[in-house]
């Protein structure tokens, strides 16, 4: 495939994982077909009943900390591409897990944040977390108990470095959703975004086509450890045969 090495942004989200052992969100088997998302994914939910949130939260921090839980073939495919393209691929995950780190890949920005990483509502200190958090976990910066809560966007707050993941797109010369559902904002907007710039090529890799579908130019279909690491190939493919 004849291709220009210009910028990639990459969009991760639950179905890169889901061959790792994470759960998906929105599949029939998914984490909101287990706990309403009212319950555990919200700041009301965390003012009203931490606890329940705490467990939830810490339920999922020592699923992703088992050691049966490793990168799969998707994440190490992305790391390549970061380490062989010719120009510079960011990729910004909905994924709170670590596995595009664990897979090689440097420039991950976590729009979601990030579940081995915990926030002070106090202080607004952030710190590694790899234990259970608790009402009575204390806030190692500034001393307050109480106030810890996971680095994680919830419903109604502002996703992490928008201004970043604009400027990339604005960038870009493609833009790769990957198995993303496309139903929570801003991030299924991010197909539009670059549509509207211009010049940004457009792939879904998804197992099946997703709610924004028909706004990518091209669509590959099938689990992520198969598609991604094959569409991968062809762009480095591409690379090589360039004069
Ligand atoms: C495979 C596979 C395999 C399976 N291989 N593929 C009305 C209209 C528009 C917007 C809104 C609205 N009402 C409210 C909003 C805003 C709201 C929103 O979007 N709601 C929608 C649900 C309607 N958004 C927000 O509140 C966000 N904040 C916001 O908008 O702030 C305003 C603002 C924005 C920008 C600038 C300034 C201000 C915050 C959203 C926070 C989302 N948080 C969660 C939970 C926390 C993290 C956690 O606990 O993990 O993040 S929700 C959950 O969904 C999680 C995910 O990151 C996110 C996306 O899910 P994802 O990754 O797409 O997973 P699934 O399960 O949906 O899809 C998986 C896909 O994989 C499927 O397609 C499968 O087929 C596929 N798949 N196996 C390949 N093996």
């Amino acid at each position: 495939m004849p291709i220009t090495p210009s910028p990639i942004v990459i969009l991760t989200g639950a179905g890169v994982s889901k061959e790792s052992g994470l759960d998906t969100f929105r599949d029939k088997d998914g984490i909101w077909a287990q706990v309403d998302l009212e319950d555990v994914a919200t700041p009301e939910a965390f003012r009203r009943d931490p606890e329940r949130v705490h467990a939830f939260y810490n339920h999922r921090r020592r699923g992703l900390l088992d050691p049966a839980v490793e990168p799969n073939a998707a994440h190490r495919a992305l790391a390549r591409l970061e380490r062989e393209w010719p120009a510079p691929v960011m990729t910004v995950t909905q994924n709170i897990d670590d596995l595009h780190e664990r897979g090689g890949s440097k420039r991950v920005l976590h729009m979601h944040g990030e579940l081995l990483k915990a926030r002070c509502g106090a202080c607004g200190d952030t710190s590694p977390q790899r234990d259970d958090l608790s009402v009575s976990t204390r806030c190692t910066a500034c001393g307050q108990v109480g106030a810890m809560r996971p680095d994680i966007v919830w419903f109604g707050e502002i996703p992490m470095g928008m201004d970043e993941i604009e400027a990339a797109l604005a960038a870009a010369g493609m833009f790769i959703a990957i198995g993303t559902s496309g139903t929570v904002y801003p991030a299924a907007g991010f197909v539009g975004l670059a549509r509207q710039i211009g010049g940004v090529r457009t792939v879904e890799l998804n197992l099946e086509p997703s709610d924004g579908a028909a706004l990518f130019h091209e669509s590959r279909h099938g689990p992520a450890t198969e598609v991604v690491p094959a569409f991968m190939e062809e762009l480095l493919d591409g690379v090589e045969s360039l004069p």
